[in-house]
């Protein structure tokens, strides 16, 4: 039997509202649309299928502040994070949402139509005071509170929903239970004890020893439910992590575990967080709920310090233990003892003997480096799944981006290296010169400051994708704008794949030789005023001021720039 759920009755709305779900579908037609941030489609999802029963849509005011507070809803039941559907000014004003107002609820994804939210009330949160009593501090540091501050509308909407649907996913289909259909599973195994391991990361051994640990001593069996919804930002992305989920799965005695995943939206609000995860877990059937060290705690705040004390979120579990009704299963940090081949808590340590850890900074300069990572820390096809994802330097893409004047040597120094890089083989090499996009992608573009910058970030987004594939990407536009630059390093730091490799180089030929050297008498057009805008004659050549290398075609020859070029490569671990 599955534990009950928070409140005694699992609110699956999807199954409440199966009967007029037709109705529901032609009322939308009538109706105004809010199309979902992805964090409120995550709360929708598990609003609509129990997962966070009692609720049966977003808070009302009466609710938010109480649960902000006191932890609790208007009615007195245990809820420690608020549930709310954030709006604009202008949302309200156009979409005429007041009491009494029917709202459709939108995937952002397919525009498919998930609910009718019913307005009870509209309300202006505190929000200074929501940071500081949900995440207990009002510090940017701490990802909500950046959220918070940052992306959340000033106004909520509060209203019970009518479920038409479940957003449809297309990853991991199989994987994705709710909680009645998790309650069922455990029905058809007979599973009476169920531990269930929160986790936002990869697992490695050590987990696998905990939670085998748990289940030993509750002679339960286990849940690995690990958050695919949103999580802390820089995390590693859920699809690489349910991969890795599912290569360690075989590693449990067979019929021991079991793996589903939880579409939450985390808070990294730590002991809030917690005292929610087991509601939710207990929603989900679960009756025992591990506990490790820092749960969702969000890192250091401003002054470097962490936000929660390791102990805390075990702490205010075991403070509402009486009204959560799932057992709170409370972990030490887990270390391996080398003389044994065994994991162990830490504070079970016999006096002198040794352990070994690996810290996730380790790891992650490991799996940048190739270096081995050992089978006492984790398994071959973890390992091997990681690797796919987060590839050594060596396989890694770059973007060289090389900017200067026109004529600067800017092209037959990348002609060069282009040459250069497919005789070193290993990756694709793409050459993205600016004559060439200027026909390819942009040549409906001029050379005004809005269409060069367009022009720049249009060159950013495709070497973006091709680094992110692997390849080695030259990228030789005059690109003569700060700001334009600095938008296409953040493109590629961020989408240009593992290690997002972005590299400066300026080509800082003079002008006066750029000029002097112009066969095709570019320059002097421009200086007649046949061209107008060009850059260096009537035009601004911004220098970049802390480029990764700086090239002079006068004073090196071609083969020493590329040689330089071919350095700041190795020395990044990238050749
Ligand atoms: S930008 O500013 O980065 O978008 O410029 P880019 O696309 O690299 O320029 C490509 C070529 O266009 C020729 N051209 C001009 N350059 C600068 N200013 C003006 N007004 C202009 N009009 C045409 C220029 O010769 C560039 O050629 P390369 O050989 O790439 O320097």
């Amino acid at each position: 039997m599955s534990n009950p759920p928070h409140g005694g009755v699992l609110k699956d709305l999807l199954v409440r509202d199966a009967h007029i779900q037709q109705e529901l579908i032609q009322e939308t037609n009538t109706l105004n649309d809010i199309v979902l941030t992805e964090r409120q489609l995550c709360d929708l999802e598990l609003i609509t299928n129990g997962g966070f029963s009692p609720l049966e849509g977003f808070m009302t005011e009466k609710d938010y502040k109480n649960v902000v507070d006191n932890l609790r809803l208007a009615d007195g039941s245990l809820f420690p994070i608020p549930i709310t559907l954030d709006v604009s000014e202008e949302d309200i004003r156009v979409l005429d949402i007041k009491v009494g107002t029917r709202l459709t609820l939108r995937d952002p994804r397919d525009d498919v139509a998930l609910a009718i939210l019913s307005v009870e009330d509209v309300y202006r949160p505190d929000k200074t005071h929501e940071a500081s009593s949900v995440f207990g501090a009002d510090d940017p540091a701490h990802p909500s509170v950046a959220y918070l501050r940052n992306k959340v509308k000033d106004y909520y909407v509060g209203g019970k929903v009518q479920a038409i649907q479940a957003p449809t996913h297309f990853d991991y289909v199989a994987l994705r239970f709710t909680p009645a259909e998790l309650r069922a599973h455990f029905k058809k195994l007979a599973w009476r004890k169920v531990v269930a391991f929160q986790t936002r990361n990869p697992m490695h051994r050590a987990h696998r020893e905990l939670t085998v640990r748990a289940a030993r001593q509750r002679q339960a069996n286990v849940l690995i439910h690990p958050v695919v919804g949103l999580t802390k930002p820089g995390d590693v992305d859920h699809y690489t992590r349910v991969r890795v989920y599912q290569a360690l799965m075989p590693k449990y005695p067979n019929g021991m575990a079991h793996l589903a995943l939880l579409p939450l939206a985390m808070r990294m609000a730590g002991p809030r967080e917690a005292v929610w995860h087991a509601i939710i877990r207990k929603n989900f059937g679960a009756t025992h709920f591990i506990v490790g060290r820092d749960h969702a705690g969000p890192g250091k705040n401003s002054q470097g310090k962490d936000f929660y004390g390791p102990y805390d979120a075990q702490e205010l579990v075991t403070k509402y233990r009486d009204e959560l009704l799932i057992d709170m299963v409370p972990f030490q940090q887990m270390t391996y003892l080398p003389s044994t081949d065994e994991y162990c808590p830490v504070d079970e340590v016999p006096a002198g003997v040794q352990t070994l850890d690996i810290s996730g900074t380790e790891l992650r300069k490991r799996l940048k480096t190739g270096a081995p990572i050992p089978d006492w820390f984790s398994y071959e096809a973890v390992v091997a799944t990681l690797r796919e994802s987060y590839p050594p330097r060596l396989k890694q893409g770059f973007v060289l981006f090389m900017t200067g004047l026109h004529n600067s040597g800017r092209n037959r120094i990348a002609r060069a290296l282009q040459v250069t890089l497919n005789q070193q083989g290993g990756r694709s090499v793409s050459l993205l010169l600016g004559e060439t996009v200027r026909a390819e992608l942009s040549a409906e573009l001029g050379f005004s400051p809005e269409d060069r910058h367009k022009n720049v970030q249009r060159i950013a987004f495709v070497s973006a994708e091709l680094s992110r594939a692997g390849a080695a990407v030259i990228a030789a536009p005059i690109a003569p704008y700060t700001h334009s630059r600095k938008a296409a390093q953040e493109t590629i730091q961020q989408h240009g794949g593992a290690g997002g490799n972005f590299f400066l180089i300026h080509v800082a030929t003079p002008l006066a030789y750029c000029e002097e050297t112009d066969r095709k008498g570019i320059y002097a057009s421009a200086r007649r005023g046949e061209i107008k805008g060009f850059t260096g004659i009537d035009d601004v050549y911004e220098e970049p001021e802390k480029p990764d290398l700086r090239v002079d075609i006068t004073k090196q020859t071609v083969p020493e720039i590329v040689h330089s070029i071919v350095l700041l490569l190795e020395t990044n671990g990238l050749l």
